[in-house]
């Protein structure tokens, strides 16, 4: 069967009717990859779900097809983000694909070189404000309640509706639901909707949600005034959908812990080197919180969920080797550099 994006295969549990006009890049559908050398390290088998193979190359797509779907039913002729890259991604193409204006706010110089770059050339009109997301999110809640903007970040309820799919698909191809559903945690939409889209369907694995330690303000209880990570999607002080995650973790009988940035790299290049998954930095979170917490993990699978594509984010990656000199054009040259 050839897929038919998140809304075609799960119409049925959405709010769509058949006068919705439907904007999809084909979005969903990812791998659900078994990953041989983190399951050896943990002593559980363990899953990756790569929403990085997203049309964007994030899950931001599969909330995004439902949020401009519905905009565009209710007449919109613009969308609007505040986004640490992703969000602003999806937005920018999936409102080119249904031909209206989308507006961007980001917090100036933390916006990942990929996510900046389909922005802009999706067509997007962007602002950059001299502030970190929860000031660029103030501004365009502020935006779209005075002007005739649709909202499309992770409050809109229809983002959230569509990216229940995830979990849908998890269970899916597992034929049940893991034991452990790890995942980054940022604005906490997204673990939001898996622990709906898991109720949905009468299952409760436990949700882990893992924060970036300089930008954890689920993990401390508190607001961050000044979130700092490498994981720049994930920088991000006080979450909108706070109290959702909160309960997604306390039903579930799961955690909400904080990792480094030490951590979030080292899992980064054990993903790249051992499981030939690329991710952003930010993905990585969900694989370092499982790793961290090892000693926790009940019996049975466990399923990691990586975000982003590490081609989002190729400084991070290119951050890792020093600049390469050039040999002569000869074998001899070529092996003296490979040590051989
Ligand atoms: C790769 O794009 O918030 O907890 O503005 O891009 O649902 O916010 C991105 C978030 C995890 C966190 N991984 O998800 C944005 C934005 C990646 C991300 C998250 C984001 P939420």
């Amino acid at each position: 069967m050839t897929w038919p994006g998140v809304i075609g295969r799960f119409r049925d549990r959405l709010s769509v009717t058949a006068e919705t006009p439907v904007v999809t890049l084909l979005e969903g559908n990812t791998p659900l990859l078994e990953a041989q050398v983190l399951s050896q390290h943990v002593g559980r088998p363990v899953y990756l779900k790569y929403d990085g193979a997203n049309p964007t190359g994030s899950f931001k797509d599969r909330g995004m097809t439902m949020a401009v779907s519905k905009a565009l039913e209710a007449g919109a002729q613009a969308v609007a983000c505040a986004s640490t890259g992703n969000t602003s991604a999806s937005a920018a193409a999936y409102a080119a694909k249904a031909g209206i204006r989308a507006i961007v706010i980001l917090p100036a110089g933390k916006i990942a070189r990929g996510k900046l770059a389909q922005a802009v050339i999706h067509g997007a009109e962007i602002v950059a404000v001299d502030g970190n997301f929860d000031d660029a999110l103030a501004l365009v809640l502020e935006l779209t309640s005075t002007h005739d903007v649709a909202l499309v970040n992770s409050i809109n309820p229809f983002r959230i509706e569509g990216q229940q799919s995830a979990a849908w698909e998890v269970t899916a191809a597992l034929g049940a639901e893991p034991a452990v559903h790890a995942l980054p945690v940022g604005n906490a939409g997204n673990i939001t909707a898996y622990w709906a889209g898991y109720k949905a369907e009468q299952r409760a694995p436990r949700m882990w949600g893992f924060q970036a330690a300089g930008a954890a303000p689920l993990v401390w209880g508190e607001i961050i005034d000044k979130p700092e990570t490498i994981a720049t999607a994930i920088r991000i002080g006080n979450p909108a959908s706070w109290e959702t995650a909160i309960a997604a973790r306390d039903e579930s009988g799961g955690r909400i812990e904080a990792v480094t940035d030490a951590e979030i790299l080292q899992a980064y290049r054990l993903l790249a080197h051992q499981e030939g998954i690329f991710c952003e930095p930010a993905s990585a979170a969900s694989v370092a919180g499982v790793l961290k917490f090892a000693d926790d993990l009940p019996a049975g699978p466990v399923v990691c969920t990586l975000t982003g594509h590490g081609l989002k984010d190729p400084d991070t990656a290119a951050d890792e080797f020093s600049e390469l000199d050039a040999v002569p054009p000869h074998l001899d040259a070529v092996l003296e550099q490979l040590g051989w």
